[in-house]
């Protein structure tokens, strides 16, 4: 016993003291994934409930996705877009098709398709809506987050992602989450170019706006000629029991940014999405990356929308998540406040004071029961398994959640 615990330790030594400390992740050293399932380096198994953020939405190491993987791997991996390769436009051909958008544009991190949709919002502004140079506008809701850049710190309004980090980026308006008069009367505005929106924000604690309010920014957005920006980096591939979170209240956004699950954990690719008007401001040279588009991508990109799509994953997401969001509601427990989602994408928020830790203390509980989950914002506990996971599964994982909380009964 010891000595295994020595070795997870060893690992986290090893980071402690070479990497650099901007993270604090729970004390789990993992080293295996199948599926809805992770293992330690004790051997140890966890139910995975964070899934890597949503980036593990097929479940981890999905064999169709490393199959294509594997095959491409020894086939040809890069070649910059110095060149044509044979596989980046049979995948362009598949996501456009599948999601309805002229044209895509491919990427790798989730906040460089932020970035990307910006610029590209930017451009349309002053090619297509006549905004003057150098004076177009970009609005974001309070409480967003798209990432670590600086243009993503300069969209933040939480001073652990912004402060120190300054000067920001000019030509960003706020406005507050789920509130359309307020939207309304910002994008008024002539020189606004965009509103970008996570359709739930994620980071922010799993925050549903109410019903009807992305058909009112898409209204909106098109009253006044608005770009609308859904950013679907964690809500979009099925997590909320739609292909997309926008489907639920069936509006298109003018620009698609995708990322995490269009790889299904293996590689970072992430995806702008627009039709022409918008998508062909953009001329040769004015945007790019070496390694977006590469083959590679593009083979594990179809790959892991085919598992999406023929695994019925979105369909899963939507029943798995009701059952879930009902059982954890059963839990008589008064030290949870309430149990929020969509889909597979939920959050339970703990009744806890500032000093006690609460959420970090039940997650550890839930660790050692067996169920991976983080906390955010102190108080907030994301439960989001891969869209793989069973009904016996998910029972079972309400049975750990509701040991777990034993402990903390108030
Ligand atoms: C970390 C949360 C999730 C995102 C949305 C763009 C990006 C993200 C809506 C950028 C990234 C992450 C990154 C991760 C934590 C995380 C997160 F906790 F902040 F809220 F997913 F739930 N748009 N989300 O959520 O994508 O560049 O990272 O690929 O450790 O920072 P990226």
């Amino acid at each position: 016993m010891q000595d295994t615990k020595k070795s997870a330790q060893y690992f986290i030594d090893l980071e402690e003291k070479h990497g650099a400390h901007n993270y604090h992740p729970l004390p789990v050293v993992l080293s295996k994934g199948k599926g809805v399932f992770v293992w330690d380096v004790n051997g140890k198994k966890y139910f995975d409930f964070l899934s890597a953020y949503s980036a593990v939405n097929q479940g981890h190491c999905h064999p169709h996705i490393w199959e294509a993987m594997q095959g491409q791997a020894q086939q040809l991996t890069l070649t910059s877009r110095a060149f044509y390769n044979d596989q980046l436009g049979l995948f362009e051909k598949h996501i456009t098709e599948l999601l309805g958008y002229d044209k895509v544009l491919p990427m790798n991190a989730g906040v460089e398709g932020g970035e990307t949709a910006i610029k590209l919002a930017k451009k349309w502004a002053y090619l297509v809506k006549g905004v003057e140079r150098d004076k177009a506008r970009i609005v974001f809701a309070k409480n967003n987050f798209w990432g670590r850049t600086q243009a993503a710190v300069s969209a933040s309004t939480d001073p652990t992602a912004y402060s120190d980090y300054g000067p920001f980026m000019p030509g960003y308006d706020l406005v507050p989450y789920n509130d359309l008069d307020a939207l309304e009367k910002i994008i008024s505005n002539k020189n606004v170019a965009a509103f970008m929106v996570e359709p739930i924000q994620g980071e922010a604690g799993v925050v549903v706006p109410s019903k009807g309010y992305l058909k009112g920014v898409r209204d909106l957005c098109t009253k006044y000629n608005v770009l609308f920006i859904a950013d679907e980096v964690q809500t979009g591939l099925c997590r909320t029991g739609k292909m997309l979170c926008c489907d639920h209240e069936n509006v298109k956004p003018d620009i698609l940014i995708l990322g995490k699950a269009l790889s299904g954990g293996y590689i970072p690719i992430s995806a702008v999405l627009a039709d022409d008007e918008i998508m062909l401001c953009i001329q040769p040279g004015e945007h790019g990356s070496t390694y977006g588009g590469n083959p590679l991508a593009a083979v594990v990109g179809i790959a892991a929308l085919e598992v999406l799509v023929n695994e019925n994953l979105a369909e899963n997401a939507q029943k798995i998540g009701e059952l879930l969001r009902n059982k954890l509601r059963n839990i008589q427990n008064p030290i949870i406040k309430e149990v929020r989602g969509k889909g597979l994408l939920n959050a339970i928020v703990i009744d806890d004071d500032e000093e006690s830790n609460t959420a970090w203390n039940i997650c550890l509980k839930m660790a050692e029961n067996g169920l991976l989950a983080k906390p955010t914002h102190g108080n907030i506990i994301r439960f989001a398994p891969p869209l793989v996971i069973n009904e016996n599964q998910i029972c079972e994982c309400v049975e750990i959640i509701t040991k777990s909380f034993l402990n903390f009964n108030m």
